[in-house]
């Protein structure tokens, strides 16, 4: 009979011979070689795993299909402990773990613990958790401890997620258009649901699952009301009941003018009756429909999207209406502070923060902050957002873009985990030295329980699901910073290669530091010395540092350069917009003097002149055409060692890496020139000696369009 059930389980899940198309993402689980794999099959001899519940049941199909790829069967399933059994669950599920008494008290809801120990005299590995959901998390840390290489001789890994809401925000429209979505459509076939459940959803929650991501947002911040119709809703159910074993909540962004789109009311006044009723009568409506949703996520007042604000009212009463309709039911509002609001502020970077900070401690109970992760809007770089630490009495959540809007989109290799990183070590010394934001989101700084983290997803309807390869690794990096804020970004990205690629050490090695340095490069041809916000109009393709006019300077990139004759940058110190004042004390005088700003926020913060000698004695003009050249070397330099890891990838990905390599170069060498020619023009300088001029002519650059470049809002 075990034989049979081994036999059966081997057949039903050796994977497929396929090209390697990046479908299965970093969960390819192909067979592990040498001594390795026989150390693995000793202590992998039969899995002892339940299946009463759904959540158990995809525990133990991925167990069997991950085990069953790596070791080139899956083991046998089995009930009771042997030699090399590896036991699976939560005291409740399996009588062997509730026999063991493990200390699990700490782990709460979603946190596991692997061990080795010895259970009825044999020699077995236990992943335990409270719940079914720390279970398939744990399963997935057990799995990926194989996909790369480690021991599982001794274990005792303790896990549990730092962030309590680790949530993807889709930017997809109900139309199938994915706002700054570079990977195809959205993955959502709104038409064809709620009948038609295709085999991807399940595919899409797993990859969610195994880095510990348990909520997605379906719909666009920019958001269409339909989506809170009953027909939409029942879609919307659909999906979460394909997610729901995963651990996935489902959220909507909600359009707070909905009591009129579709409510047929008058107003959407959040201290109307009738729109507090409506909005209550709603999410009964939501609960009755998805009885474990999660919540909204609203953008409100801003960029022309309705808001409180429309009726004389602020953002805590807009937070705190949808606050009061979900809290019966356990729901969560996610209101974005990337507001702009019709005036023209001073200094758009300091916007946010006047709007929200008086409105500390206003918010229910049930409301999170949530504030993308430098002032301005996802920029190659920017410094931490300064409402991070400002809002000792409101739960902030991050948003990372995950998506690479102003990085290059697809096609561009930028692996994001060092900018993140970057953001959360930053040290916003809101309670003295130390208060980093990693630990305002994870709730340790002000002693939030309710917290979370937010990443613009960069999923479509491309078979390699985020637009190129190397684009997978900042689905899976945001993920696993989402659980743990305090993880290296290139321990991350080692994980990655190794699943996602191949185990072996040298090739690991390169791939990592070429993916380290990927973010610098960008930076550097793009907006090197905190120059930012310089993209093409719209589209954001390209750059565009000769945008000026149009219906408001805050969209321009002279308002946010301000080159002239005499230097460069934007002074927000105090003889500036003053945003430096906007940051605790000891990092307003960092950022503000000129002696300790970081040279990378230098004309972020300051403007000066074009011979202001930069940290390698080198004028700033003479240092910015170092940088943007540099940045261009650099791609050529992966495209190099790109070429040279040609036997160590499949054919197809390889060629496909390699095509977008090129690519990148084209477009960074455009940046360079573009931004020189322009540049150059406003100094009137110089190249300094052995830098190539530009090829063509500013007007050259200048002319150049993209009409139908992907993503753009409509
Ligand atoms: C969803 C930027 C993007 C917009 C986006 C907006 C936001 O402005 O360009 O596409 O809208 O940010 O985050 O709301």
């Amino acid at each position: 009979m075990a034989l049979a059930i081994a036999w059966l389980a081997g057949a039903l899940y050796t994977p497929a011979a396929s090209a390697e198309d990046g479908y299965d993402l970093w969960l390819r689980y192909r067979p592990v070689e040498g001594v390795r794999a026989d150390a693995y099959r000793m202590r992998v001899s039969r899995l002892v795993a339940g299946d009463a519940m759904p959540t158990q049941a995809v525990t133990r199909a991925e167990l069997l299909r991950g085990l069953g790829g790596l070791l080139g069967a899956a083991p046998p399933l089995s009930e009771a402990a042997a030699d090399g059994a590896v036991v699976v669950g939560t005291p409740m599920s399996s009588p062997s773990i509730a026999r063991l008494g493990l200390e699990l008290g700490d782990l709460g809801r979603d946190g596991y613990l692997i061990r080795s120990v010895t259970l009825d005299g044999h020699a077995a590995t236990v992943i335990a958790a409270n719940e079914d959901i720390g279970a398939l998390y744990g399963a997935f840390h057990f799995l990926r401890l194989l996909q790369t290489g480690q021991s599982i001789e001794r274990l005792d890994v303790r896990e549990a997620p730092r962030v309590k809401l680790r949530v993807l925000n889709h930017w997809d429209n109900l139309d199938g258009h994915v706002e700054r979505g570079y990977a195809g459509a959205s993955i959502w076939d709104w038409h064809k649901l709620p009948d038609w459940r295709a085999p991807r959803y399940a595919d899409y929650a797993r990859a969610n699952a195994s880095i510990g991501i348990n909520g997605t947002v379906l719909n666009n911040v920019n958001a269409d009301a339909l989506v809170l119709t009953p027909m939409y809703l029942e879609k919307a159910a659909a999906l979460a009941d394909v997610f729901r074993p995963y651990g996935i909540r489902v959220y909507l962004s909600a359009r707070f003018s909905a009591p009129i789109e579709i409510g047929g009311l008058e107003t959407a006044d959040p201290l109307d009756p009738q729109v507090q009723r409506w909005w209550r009568d709603k999410a009964e409506e939501i609960y009755r429909t998805i009885p474990d949703f999660g919540g909204f996520l609203v953008k409100a007042n801003s960029e022309g999207q309705p808001g409180p604000q429309d009726y004389g009212r602020s953002h805590a009463d807009g937070a705190n209406l949808l606050a009061d309709a979900l809290a019966p039911h356990g729901g969560t509002v996610m209101w974005r502070a990337f507001v702009y609001s019709d005036e023209e502020p001073d200094d758009r970077a300091k916007q946010a923060y006047s709007e929200f900070v008086p409105l500390d401690g206003e918010f229910r109970d049930n409301v999170m902050v949530q504030v993308k992760n430098g002032a301005i809007d996802f920029q190659p770089r920017e410094p931490f957002h300064p409402l991070f630490g400002a809002m000792p009495d409101t739960p902030l959540m991050m948003e990372f873009q995950i998506t690479k809007e102003y990085l290059g989109f697809a096609t561009h290799l930028v692996y994001l985990g060092p900018m993140w990183e970057e953001v959360l070590r930053a040290d916003t010394h809101a309670r003295g030295e130390g208060s980093t934001v990693a630990k305002v989101i994870d709730g340790s700084l002000h002693d939030h329980r309710l917290t979370g983290m937010a990443g613009v997803a960069n999923i479509g309807s491309d078979r390699n699901w985020s637009g190129s390869h190397f684009d997978q690794a900042n689905w899976y990096a945001y993920g696993r910073l989402a659980w743990d804020p305090e993880l290296s970004s290139r321990s991350i990205a080692e994980q990655w290669v190794r699943m996602t690629f191949s185990g072996d050490d040298s090739f690991v090695a390169t791939v990592v530091d070429m993916m380290m340095g990927s973010r610098e490069a960008a930076v550097d041809y793009m907006t090197p010395l905190g120059l930012h916000h310089l993209m093409g109009s719209n589209h954001h393709y390209g750059p565009g540092p000769w945008l000026g006019g149009g219906p408001r300077t805050d969209w321009t990139s002279v308002y946010y350069h301000r080159a002239t004759r005499a230097g460069i940058g934007f002074d927000r110190t105090a003889s500036g917009s003053n945003a430096v004042a906007q940051y605790a004390p000891p990092v307003a005088r960092e950022f503000g003097d000129l002696e300790t700003v970081p040279e990378e926020f230098l004309l972020w913060f300051h403007h000066v002149p074009w011979d202001y000698r930069t940290q390698s004695g080198r004028p700033l003009w003479d240092e910015l055409v170092h940088r943007y050249t540099r940045g261009v070397d650099y791609v050529r330099g992966m495209r190099e060692t790109w070429r040279g890891l040609a036997g160590d990838v499949d054919p197809e990905r390889h060629a496909q890496v390699a095509a977008f390599l090129a690519i990148q170069e084209k477009e960074a060498q455009r940046w360079r020139d573009a931004s020189i020619a322009y540049f150059q023009g406003i100094s009137g300088l110089p190249l300094p000696e052995g830098y190539a001029p530009p090829p063509h002519s500013l007007e050259y650059y200048e002319s150049l369009e993209f009409p139908y470049a992907p993503g753009s809002g409509r």
